[in-house]
This record gives structure tokens, sequence and C-alpha cells, in this order.
């Protein structure tokens, strides 16, 4: 899954696609590339951020998705709001990816129960001006916790209609965790496999992976991270995750690359 951010302040990429012609363009190179998905988004989620409002949100990703699925591209919609998931499905999107899990907006999932679209649920416990407030996981630690709490999102997904075979479920690295906690959900992930979901993981450029880098001069920077962001690729690869949300599309296919190699000649 290739990311669009369509936002002026995304920490990693904001305002590099913020307009539809730049966005499309990125979207269509990470098409080549190899991206199997396009997934857009018109909201960042970097801890601090401030929500635009929802015609902003709508200005931002609408058209850039109509493009991409006119060109036959696969598209998925990043968003917490209803009026966002139906303008993108009536679009061309055939994926909802709500970093909130339907906390944040359960009206999304209305949306997707009444349209058929895929639905990513990501682990979520507060909007990015207020996680940072969050991140207790108290004695049964941060994975038993995560997938307690994404099997009660389940049960909440299931009871508004959709079909829990359209739903794929997100740890959420970075959304209310620490570095120690991102890393060990990943070293854990078939405890969230264990829910009988397909498992997406969105680690690209994290900042935990900055701190895991880091130096003299402090957290190694977002563009010194890819290299540690293909290592994990491979490992995640062969650990069966299903999809990987990333920013470089093309490293993270010769990362896949080599993982396929490996079980093709076992
Ligand atoms: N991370 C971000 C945004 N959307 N969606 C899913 N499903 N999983 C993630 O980990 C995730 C997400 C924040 O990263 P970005 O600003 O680079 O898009």
């Amino acid at each position: 899954m290739g990311i669009v951010n369509v936002t002026p302040d995304s920490f990693s990429d904001g305002g590099r696609w913020d307009t539809t012609e730049a966005a499309v363009a990125h979207g269509r190179l990470l098409r080549e590339q190899g991206a199997d998905v396009l997934d857009i988004g018109g909201e960042s989620t970097r801890p601090g951020a401030t929500r635009p409002l929802v015609a902003e949100e709508l200005d931002r990703v609408v058209p850039v998705i109509r493009e991409l699925a006119a060109d036959g591209a696969v598209v998925s919609v990043d968003t917490m709001r209803h009026e966002v998931a139906a303008a993108a499905v009536a679009a061309g999107a055939r994926i909802v990816n709500d970093v909130s899990g339907g906390l944040a907006d359960p009206a999304v999932l209305d949306v997707v129960a009444d349209t058929g679209a895929t639905y990513v649920a990501m682990h979520w416990r507060a909007h990015a001006d207020r996680m940072r407030d969050f991140t207790d996981y108290g004695p049964d630690g941060v994975v038993a916790t995560v997938r307690r709490e994404l099997e009660a999102r389940l049960e909440a997904i299931a009871a508004a209609g959709v079909l829990l075979d359209r739903v794929v479920l997100d740890p959420g690295l970075g959304f209310a965790k620490q570095p120690a906690h991102n890393w060990e959900l990943l070293a854990s992930l078939d405890v969230l496999q264990g829910l009988g979901r397909p498992v997406l993981v969105g680690a690209s450029r994290k900042s935990f992976l900055g701190t895991l880098l880091a130096d003299d001069d402090g957290p190694r920077p977002v563009d010194g991270r890819e290299h540690a962001h293909a290592a994990l690729v491979a490992l995640l690869a062969s650990r069966g995750v299903d999809y990987l949300r990333v920013h470089d599309v093309r490293a993270t296919r010769d990362a896949l690359a080599v993982v396929a190699a490996m079980e093709e000649s076992r």
C-alpha cells in the first residue's frame, strides 16, 4: 500500500503532494513502482496535529481518488470521517482505512456496511493532539491490551453490519505508543494475527525508527530511515504480514523480492 498524503503537514511528506496534480502524479509513480493499493489521506495524524475541516479534507482527497481510480488503481481512503469515507467510495475508493477503527466517528462503520468497502481498523485511543496521554497499557502490557481493544472493535464493527471477512486489523504503530510498545507489537504480531483477520503494518519513516538509529545529533531524520524500514519489511513479510503501508514502494518491493527468492529456494 503506497502512501499519498494530500496534506500540508504530515510528518514525513507534508506539503510535497498537496495539490491534486502533484498527488495524482505521485500516486501514478507509486503504482509504476509496484504498489498494489494507493492510500490517499487528507488529514495529518502526526502527534500534536490539529484536524482539518471536513470540507478541506474532502477537497484534498476526492479529486485525487477520482483520477487514480479512473486509472484502474485500487484506492484506499485514509479517513476517520463518514462524510469523507462516503464521498471517497462514491469517487471510486474500495478501501476505507480508518486509523480510529470506528471510534472517532462510528458512522464510518455504517458507510462501510452500506457500500461493502474493505475496512482497515487500526488500534487507536485518541486524536493526535492528545494521544501522548494514552500510552499506559497497564499490567497486561501493550500486546495483550491492543489485542483486547482490537477484538472489541471487531465486535462493534460486526454489530454495525460490516462483514468481518472485509476487515483488516492494524496495531497502529506510533499512535498512543512509545517506541518500546511498537517493537513489542512487531515482535508479537502473531498475537494479533490470532484474531483471524489479515494484518496491516504502517512503520514507514516513523519516529521509533529515528529513535532506534539515533546518534549524538539526536534521532535519525525522516529521510534516513529507509534502510531500517526495508529490513523490517523483510522480517514482517517472512512472518506473514498481509499489507505494508509504505512511502518507499521501490525499496519495499526490493525487500519483498529478497524474501520471495529465499522462500522459493527452500
Ligand atoms: N499511519 C499513519 C497514517 N495512516 N493508517 C494505517 N492503517 N496505519 C498506520 O500506521 C498509519 C495510517 C501516519 O503516517 P503518515 O503520516 O506517514 O501517513
